[in-house]
């Protein structure tokens, strides 16, 4: 089995921006900024055979190249079981349009629909019981962030292996946006 999700990269000059935002929550385990993403679809634990059927429905998604600016900070989970720091994403239409392309996609190739809405997100930092004032310190102190707009022109395929140290993630195959078929 493999562990597979899609995502969006982040450009160098929006990476080390965000890199800029780590720091000041005591016991956050920050992202590598190598490691920095948007998730499209999380796939999950699938056999290598339907990987490759993964693989062809990707390489089959049409939708254009567009921008997408990046927007704010925030947390899922509150108070103590806040679990994940996070920039946001400005609301944006041909992001929404290439999820649903994508979700469809992979539908059409049998995985099952995914439940849950499309919050699109970075995930900067995962936290474990943290002090709560210093969250609300990072998400006040950093609430006016903004960086973009970045150019998006392809999605990635990652696989995802889990170690002690935190995942690792490994881009299989990146999709260009804006082919003709
Ligand atoms: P995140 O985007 O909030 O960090 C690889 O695990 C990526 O898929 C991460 O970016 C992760 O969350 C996202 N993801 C979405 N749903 C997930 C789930 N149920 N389990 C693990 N990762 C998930």
């Amino acid at each position: 089995m493999i562990r597979l999700f899609v995502a969006l990269d982040v450009t160098e000059e929006i990476r080390q921006r965000l890199a800029g935002l780590s720091g000041g929550v005591p016991g956050a385990r920050w992202m590598d900024p190598a490691s920095l993403h948007l998730t499209l679809r999380f796939i999950g634990e699938v056999p290598e055979d339907q990987a490759f059927d993964i693989d062809e429905a990707l390489a089959g998604v049409r939708a254009p190249p567009f921008a997408l600016t990046l927007d704010g900070v925030g947390v899922f989970g509150s108070g103590r079981r806040a679990r994940v720091l996070w920039a946001g994403v400005e609301r944006n239409e041909a992001l929404n349009h290439l999820q649903a392309k994508v979700e469809s996609a992979l539908v059409r190739c049998g995985l099952p629909a995914e439940e849950r809405k499309f919050s699109p997100h970075v995930t900067l930092a995962r936290l474990k019981d943290p002090p709560q004032d210093r969250v609300a310190r990072f998400l006040g102190e950093r609430g006016l962030f903004r960086a973009g707009p970045m150019a998006v022109d392809h999605l990635t395929l990652y696989r995802s292996h889990l170690g002690n140290g935190g995942s690792v993630y490994e881009a299989l195959r990146a999709y260009p946006l804006g082919r003709e078929p």
